[in-house]
């Protein structure tokens, strides 16, 4: 079965809880394998917002990639999420980041995602969980790929792991 890496996020509301709660949505249709650490992270790109909890997990799926992308905007929606502005504040954001060695460009999914290598707070916990899995389009390793960030001070393990982790049991 294809290997799916995925990254969440969230910001609004009670943070833990809503982790824990896309965990085990996700665990209803994915084979989930292995749950990185949460992460306490600034937030990037809009500043002006408050601190998110982020983590990543892996899973496998026979899934095709849209119909991944759908059941993960429905849990979204189901975990309060409303449109709001790119970048800014929400409960809850399931990113695909890889999805085997797929690459797709399509309107509203592009896979790998375009930003990951950026992003230290994909890339701390990603490389926790798949710390050598291939970017399929830049050739590198996440674990390469977090070396390479400048900095990562910003992205801190939560106080409390057990509040988010109880529900991969
Ligand atoms: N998500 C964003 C924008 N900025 N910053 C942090 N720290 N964590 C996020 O998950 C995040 C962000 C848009 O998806
Ligand atoms: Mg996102
Ligand atoms: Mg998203």
């Amino acid at each position: 079965m294809p290997r799916i890496l995925l990254g969440l996020g969230g910001n609004l509301g009670d943070r833990a809880s809503t982790m824990r709660a896309a965990i085990a949505g996700l665990t209803r249709f994915l084979n989930v394998s292995a749950v990185s650490p949460v992460y306490e992270t600034a937030p990037m790109y809009l500043k002006d917002q408050p601190a998110f909890l982020n983590l990543a997990l892996t899973a496998e799926t026979d899934m095709a990639p849209a119909s991944l992308l759908a059941a993960v905007k429905y849990l979204e929606q189901r975990l309060g999420r409303v449109p709001g502005v790119r970048y800014g504040p929400r409960p809850i954001d399931i990113d695909i980041l890889l999805f085997g060695l797929t690459i797709e460009t399509a309107d509203d999914l592009t896979i790998p995602h375009p930003r990951m290598a950026e992003r230290g707070f994909v890339l701390v916990p990603a490389a926790d969980v798949a710390g050598d899995w291939v970017h399929p389009v830049l050739g590198r390793t996440i674990g390469d790929m977090l070396a390479s960030l400048a900095s990562t001070a910003d992205v801190v393990p939560y106080r409390d792991q057990a509040l988010a982790m109880a529900a991969t049991g």
